[in-house]
């Protein structure tokens, strides 16, 4: 646990250099660093064992308890967190993993979050399309969608809509913490194309910004 703080901490201390994150609940309790956000805004009210008993009663095909790489492919976000969040190094996700990984990355206590989508093709900036955010299924009726369209770099920031913000952070770009499908749209962007993923986790020390090049698959 308290290295699950660390990290959560670390992190938070990065982002904040970076000017990213924006609102912090539940750190006075989880690590004791005391009052850092305006507002108070809690994680959405995930129950990381519900939520990982959807997942594998959704995604395990062959119905031996856990995910392996060929039913992850079904799964983007999942599939970006296997190298964290596999335990037991097997390459697979067990309801157990999921669970204590769902269980981190809330347990942060992070309300919203800042997050720059990045989108390249072939290394190249793709202007003038929306990155949509929709939460997976075993997370949706809790995690809010998010969108955002890219600027002339290529990024854009995702953001719920202003009616799901604080008011006193209408004027800001968040999203929530959660594991979320990544639907890209727009001119020259094949709408036929396999939805990617993302897991906008406080605690991954890689940061909660994603990249993605839209080379790399075809689209
Ligand atoms: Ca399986
Ligand atoms: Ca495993």
């Amino acid at each position: 646990m308290g290295k699950h703080i660390f990290r959560a901490r670390e992190q938070v201390v990065k982002v904040r250099l970076i000017g990213r994150l924006v609102v912090i609940a539940g750190l006075v309790a989880a690590g004791g660093c005391g009052m850092m956000g305006a507002s108070q805004v809690a994680p959405p009210s995930v129950r990381p064992e519900a939520a990982a008993a959807a997942a594998i009663s959704a995604l395990d095909a062959n119905g031996d308890g856990r995910l392996d790489e060929a039913e992850l492919a079904a799964c983007a976000s999942l599939a970006a967190v296997v190298a964290r969040w596999d335990a037991d190094q097997d390459k697979s996700l067990s309801q157990p993993e999921i669970e204590a990984g769902l269980t981190q990355m809330m347990g942060a206590g992070v309300g919203l979050v800042g997050v720059s989508c990045r989108v390249t093709r072939n290394g190249k900036p793709v202007p003038n399309v929306e990155v949509r955010f929709v939460p997976e299924d075993f997370l949706s009726g809790v995690v809010k969608a998010a969108s955002g369209t890219t600027d002339a770099d290529g990024v854009a920031e995702v953001a719920i809509p202003p009616a799901d913000r604080p008011a006193d952070q209408q004027d800001l770009t968040l999203m929530q913490v959660g594991l979320y499908r990544v639907e890209v749209t727009g001119p020259g962007v094949s709408a036929a194309a396999k939805p990617l993923g993302w897991a906008v986790d406080p605690t991954d020390r890689g940061g909660t910004n994603p990249r993605f090049d839209l080379a790399k698959d075809g689209r």
